[in-house]
């Protein structure tokens, strides 16, 4: 599958690393100092990070990498990646000019954004690594599902700072990579000691390797370049001080050059420092020595890939000076340092670049030289077109209600999956369910006994084989269509994000369906907006939730995940109430999935049993779909109106019942989606402003009331989720939801401690209608 390249143009590799470390710098520089600013604001870019990097990315990129590899490069060496491409030809002049400017190349690699082929946003350090062993493990799954040929299987790599490895999301992802015994993964770590704020901690060094070598990846270290190498391969005793000299005091020893580190070896090794530094009488050349470690060495670099094309994960450990070749090169506090115009400029005359021909891509390249890079630019094997997006090819069957007088919204769930899995077809085969061991009691063991959990190696039911009685097969194959997670709910949405992606990655879309307790969406919220800010497409089932949950008690009973969904883009917030809305919004969310306009879909659903709705028609579903419906229609101006969202809906319309005999005409708005209800509202506040106004779907619905009418809101969530409505056209408000922690209790109980209960709303209302 992964052929071994030919044996590269090392000076001409070597040649391009110099280009990339002087474009990405050069474009960093004009966008703070040649651009014109309308704003006096510091743009910033990070040249160092950069400069860090420069070797490794041309070794990947010009010799290692294959058509079907697929790259998280470290969010600050963005402009490398576009380097690279400028270089290709598949980046354009004007997208460097304007780094960081409106419309420009983003600050850090982005899918959406950004016009060259970016395989993953970056931006949010570790999720961009964890990402890649995931989509490794998707990878697997669409081979063994026989959707991706062999030949379009690649290789997934990372491209990760030092400092990275602290987040903790990389070692929940190593655990369950290891589990599902992933491969195909290159993680290389720019290993230049420095973080944002100063140089990094010096024993964690070794452990990495441990903590990657007990998860079953082969670990390469890649610590000194061949020169310097060599040089200490003859003094042991120097090796033995380099080895043990501590990253703060090698880094500025880094910075000050060759005079420091003479007078520093000199003083520290006394004859053996002078044996080592006879014959360097240059301070120039011996601070190149010095600084000649793994990540610089194009050799090295070359080798250590190359040994590496077999499918095992590897962790490549590249030592590198965090400013390589840059006047700031090695001081703590480069992150952000810029080169001033005197500086970028003599970097410039000392690449042979005229003024004038910054931007010419083989400016100062010149005889010899140029033919060999010219050779390697086009013998590039890497994507160089923006993959267009995959949308449209999957037909959605109309999904039925499950029938029964009495249901709750997170059983009906499971009963559609139960279903769609029994009757089969294109949208049912690619689906992929997973889960952070809340597979059952989420109720996705129906849809797991017909389809089967994933593994790439077959795994028996023990239970069942000792015909032990149980209601759940949990037995695993290859044609699986449940990916079992431990408990770590950042990884079920890097998992989400990863299969939410396979459309625009592989070019094969499955549909995934992500389940987790409500609560616990916060455990992973920022691998949540990872996988929305990519527009990865997936449905996100969040039960149960709310006080509704009830004996469980305040520790798993969800708040705020209402508002969370209101402040996430990419994301649309679903609560039903019934079975019949929760089966329209699947089969909504299941489009959105596939529709290039789409979105996510998060569905907050709850273990309660409520009696149904007794249809007379359809005439609800639109509203629904579009976020409330008038479950029980408003008299003509009507004074006051209950508004209410999700499983609480019964007090909702038993409050309403005994109010309507005292106030005629009284409304029961049900809202389906605050979150679509408050997009609407604001859009069309803007499209006030572009011309073509149309009243939002909440303006309209309100519409129907008396101008001073009350609104009683209720929800079993934080009441600010619902209580915004009264903005819309100035209705007065009473907002009852959930403020405080929950505790354990019945639902009478709960519901009249918190204010939930057909009294609260009772009182609500009638506070509405007394006279000011
Ligand atoms: C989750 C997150 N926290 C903080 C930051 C801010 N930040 C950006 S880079 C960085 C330090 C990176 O150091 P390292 O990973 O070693 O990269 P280097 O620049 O040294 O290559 C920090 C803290 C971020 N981007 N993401
Ligand atoms: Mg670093």
């Amino acid at each position: 599958m992964l052929k071994l390249p030919t044996t590269p143009d090392l000076d001409a590799l070597r040649t391009l690393d110099d280009k990339l470390r002087f474009l990405s710098s050069w474009t960093i520089h004009h966008a703070n100092h040649v651009r014109e600013s309308s704003d006096g604001l510091k743009v910033g870019g990070h040249q160092a990070s950069c400069a860090s990097m420069t070797a490794i990315m041309a070794a990947l990129y010009f010799h290692a990498l294959g058509p079907n590899d697929r790259v998280a490069v470290k969010p600050h060496a963005g402009p490398i990646l576009h380097a690279i491409h400028y270089l290709l030809g598949s980046q354009t002049l004007e997208q460097l000019q304007n780094f960081r400017g409106f419309g420009g190349m983003q600050s850090y690699p982005s899918r959406t954004k950004d016009q060259i082929p970016v395989d993953f946003s970056t931006g949010s350090v570790g999720l961009g690594v964890a990402i890649t062993a995931f989509a490794s493990l998707v990878q697997d799954y669409l081979t063994a599902h026989g959707k991706l040929a062999e030949e379009d299987r690649g290789r997934f790599v990372a491209l990760i700072g030092d400092a990275e490895l602290d987040e903790g999301n990389i070692y929940e992802c190593l655990i369950e990579a290891y589990k599902h015994d992933i491969r195909n993964c290159w993680w290389i770590v720019d290993y230049n000691r420095q973080s944002l704020d100063a140089t990094s901690a010096d024993r964690m060094f070794e452990r990495f390797d441990e903590i990657f070598a007990s998860c079953g990846w082969r670990t390469v270290e890649l610590r000194y370049g061949k020169r310097l190498a060599a040089a200490l391969n003859k003094r042991p005793a120097i090796r033995d001080w380099l080895d043990a000299l501590p990253n703060a005091e090698s880094s500025a020893l880094l910075y000050q050059g060759g005079a420091a580190w003479r007078a520093r070896i000199e003083a520290d090794l006394g004859k053996q420092g002078a044996a080592f530094l006879k014959g360097l009488d240059d301070d120039e050349a011996l601070g190149a020595l010095m600084s000649n470690l793994g990540g610089h060495c194009m050799e090295t670099l070359v080798e250590a890939f190359d040994a590496a094309m077999d499918d095992v994960p590897t962790l490549f450990v590249a030592w590198t000076v965090k400013g390589f070749g840059l006047p700031f090169a090695g001081h703590k506090d480069n992150h952000s340092g810029l080169m001033n115009p005197t500086q970028a400029n003599a970097m410039r005359d000392a690449m042979g670049i005229s003024a004038g021909d910054e931007w010419q891509p083989l400016a100062g390249i010149g005889g010899n030289a140029r033919a060999g890079v010219e050779a390697l630019i086009n013998a590039t094997r890497i994507r160089r077109d923006k993959r267009s997006r995959d949308f449209g090819r999957i037909a959605i069957p109309d999904i039925p209600a499950p029938a029964g007088e009495e249901q709750a919204t997170q059983a009906a769930f499971g009963r559609i999956l139960l279903v769609l899995s029994r009757v089969g077809g294109d949208l049912a085969d690619r689906i992929v369910t997973t889960s952070p061991d809340v597979t059952v009691s989420t109720n996705l063991g129906a849809w797991v006994n017909q389809r089967g959990l994933f593994k790439r190696r077959d795994m028996a039911d023990v239970f069942a084989n000792a015909k032990i009685p149980s209601a759940q097969k949990w037995s695993a194959t290859n044609q699986g269509q449940h990916i079992e997670l431990g408990i770590a709910e950042s990884n079920l949405f890097l998992m989400l994000a990863a299969l939410g992606l396979s459309g625009d990655v592989f070019g094969e879309r499955l549909i995934p369906i992500g389940t987790l307790y409500d609560p616990f969406i916060a455990r992973g919220l920022d691998s949540l907006n990872y996988a929305c800010y990519q527009d990865a497409r997936f449905l996100l089932v969040a039960t149960p939730s709310g006080i509704t949950l009830g004996p469980e008690g305040g520790a798993h009973q969800s708040i705020n995940p209402p508002l969370i969904a209101l402040g996430q883009p990419g994301l649309r917030h679903y609560e039903p109430a019934f079975a019949d809305e929760l089966a329209t919004m699947m089969e909504e969310a299941f489009r959105l999935v596939d529709d290039p306009a789409g979105e996510s879909t998060y569905l907050r659903l709850s273990t309660r049993s409520i009696v149904q709705e007794q249809r007379t028609d359809d005439g609800w579903k639109a509203g629904a779909l579009a976020g409330a419906y008038w479950l029980r229609e408003p008299g003509p101006a009507a004074e006051a109106a209950i508004v209410a969202m999700g499983a609480i809906m019964p007090e909702a319309l038993a409050a309403h019942a005994e109010l309507s005999a005292d106030i005629p005409g009284l409304g029961l708005l049900a809202v389906t989606s605050p979150d679509l209800l408050h997009r609407g509202w604001t859009a069309a506040q803007a499209s006030r402003w572009s011309g073509d106004h149309q009243p939002s779907h909440v303006e309209t619905l309100l519409a129907r009331l008396a101008p001073n009418a009350g609104l009683v809101t209720l929800c079993d969530a934080a009441p600010a989720s619902l209580s915004w409505i009264g903005g819309v056209l100035g209705n007065r408000v009473a907002p009852l939801g959930v403020e405080r922690f929950g505790q354990t209790g019945s639902l009478a109980d709960l519901y009249a401690a918190y204010r939930l209960d057909g009294a609260a709303i009772t009182e609500a209302v009638a506070e509405l209608l007394l006279p000011a």
